[in-house]
């Protein structure tokens, strides 16, 4: 049986790193075959493109170069991670996927949402099966990723580019209620990571009911 890809996603600093543990624990738990990846990266081209598109060293970069690397890391890391491990029927979770660039590609840069639908389409052809959205307002999550490490590239954009992302992912999250599960990321971490853990119960008793 094909295995599930289930996604992270939210705006800077949202937790996503943090509860990815929570996750795995909580599939392997159910005995699943779990393979943890991120984006960009997950492969050693892909964390060379992610060296490559976040560092500030390199800024300004373009809308269009911006997107197309985000696509570049994600197609190789589908067919040489995401897509042999869900045909051998084990289960992916990724800190990061596609969502990621309608956000911040989409909604951040003004690309074209047909744009992206066609370099996903195309270029990674693998949709997320189930995508915990961790939302929670733009200056707490950037104070929560500041009090951590140098900015990167992106990390580097003004208030107005984080809010444009928020709002781009939670109108996706709207868009596909089946798919999405928001989760409440400004809550104190034991009720987030409990929010998180009741969302893949839950979807995991849907998939035993199938
Ligand atoms: N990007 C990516 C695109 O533009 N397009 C794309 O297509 C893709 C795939 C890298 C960047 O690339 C961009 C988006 C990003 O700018 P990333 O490494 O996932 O992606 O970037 P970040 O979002 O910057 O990752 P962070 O590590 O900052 O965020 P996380 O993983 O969401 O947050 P986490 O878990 O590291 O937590 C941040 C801090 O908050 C604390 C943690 O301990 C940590 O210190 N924390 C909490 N504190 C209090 N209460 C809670 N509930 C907490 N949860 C976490």
């Amino acid at each position: 049986m094909r295995g599930r890809l289930i996604t992270l996603e939210g705006g800077e600093g949202a937790g996503k790193s943090t509860v990815l543990a929570t996750v795995r624990e909580r599939l392997a738990a159910r005995g699943l075959d779990v393979v943890v990846t991120r984006e960009p990266g997950g492969t050693p081209l892909g964390e060379a493109v992610r060296a490559l598109v976040l560092d500030p060293a390199y800024g300004p970069v373009c809308a269009e170069s911006e997107l197309l690397l985000m696509f570049a890391a994600r197609a190789q890391l589908v067919r040489s991670v995401i897509e042999p491990a869900l045909a051998a029927g084990r289960w992916v979770l990724s800190d990061r996927y596609s969502d990621a660039s309608y956000a911040y590609q989409g909604g951040g840069r003004g690309q074209p949402a047909a744009r992206i639908a066609e370099l996903e389409s195309w270029a990674a052809g693998v949709r997320p099966d189930l995508t915990l959205l961790l939302d929670l307002p733009v200056a707490q999550g950037l104070a929560r990723a500041g009090s951590r490490a140098a900015a990167d590239r992106i990390e580097a954009e003004r208030d107005d580019f984080f809010e444009r992302v928020r709002a781009a992912y939670r109108a996706r999250a709207a868009a596909e209620p089946q798919r999405f599960r928001v989760i409440d990321a400004g809550a104190e971490l034991g009720a987030v990571q409990a929010a998180v853990t009741a969302a893949i119960d839950a979807y995991l008793a849907a998939q035993d009911r199938r």
